[in-house]
């Protein structure tokens, strides 16, 4: 159903999804039998005319607490291990190993501007003909890209909603990734990590193309950015 509001834009974009729709589903069915019978008790045992509170003590409780405590402490444990599975199998997924790509992408975050270096028609990075752009980026779809993250200042946070992809950038180290899109558009991304001032203002532009139309932008890359400013 998430879907409905946000669309996948990434090979692992489902299995994030649906990590979060299973730690949802129990911990909301949780919630809601919980809140349930709290309420339930709350108003079946307010206060009444004639009726007096009890204290039991007579080893009645034990029982009743071996019942009411107990087991549903087994079954959450149990439902924990069943969120620990997921969420590691996710994490292996997405961040335990990079599979062999096809290009790689140098992603550079300073105050308040992200610098995407591309490697252009050779498909080699660190070569003359790179592509250098500021705040808008240019992927194939279908294709695997490696990323390597970088940051000149402070930390800042690569996040694309679409591709349910979100990673820190800290100064000093430069972090590898990687992703697969699979949804042709343009999309946002947006630095996820308050880094200053004006990190509201850290947004870029991701373009990510069928293979004609990215073949064409590695002809003519010209900042799509800049050529739609009125100046
Ligand atoms: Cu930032």
């Amino acid at each position: 159903m998430l879907d409905l509001f946000m669309l996948q834009g990434s090979s692992f974009a489902g299995s994030i999804d649906s990590l979060v729709w299973l730690v949802t589903f129990i911990v909301g069915t949780w919630f809601v039998l919980v809140e349930g019978i709290f309420f339930w008790l709350l108003f079946r045992y307010r206060k009444q005319d004639g009726v007096k509170a009890e204290y039991f003590d007579d080893g009645r409780e034990h029982a009743i607490k071996h019942v009411w405590i107990e087991w549903p402490h087994r079954a959450i444990l149990a439902l924990d291990v069943i969120i620990i599975y997921g969420a590691i199998s996710v994490w292996m997924e997405v961040k335990m190993y990079v599979p062999v790509t096809d290009e790689t992408i140098r992603i550079t975050a300073q105050q308040w501007a992200w610098t995407f270096q591309h490697a252009g028609k050779d498909n080699k990075i660190g070569t003359a003909d790179d592509i250098i752009l500021i705040d808008e980026m240019h992927v194939e779809v279908g294709k695997k890209y490696l990323f390597e993250l970088a940051s000149k200042d402070v930390l800042h946070s690569f996040s694309v909603p679409v591709w349910r992809l979100k990673q820190d950038a800290i100064p000093g180290r430069v972090i590898t990734g990687w992703f697969e899109p699979t949804l042709a558009g343009e999309y946002d991304v947006q630095c996820a990590e308050i880094c200053g001032i004006g990190h509201g203002i850290m947004p870029a532009k991701l373009y990510v193309e069928y293979p004609e139309k990215h073949a064409a932008w590695l002809e003519n890359p010209a900042p799509m950015l800049a050529s739609s400013n009125p100046q």
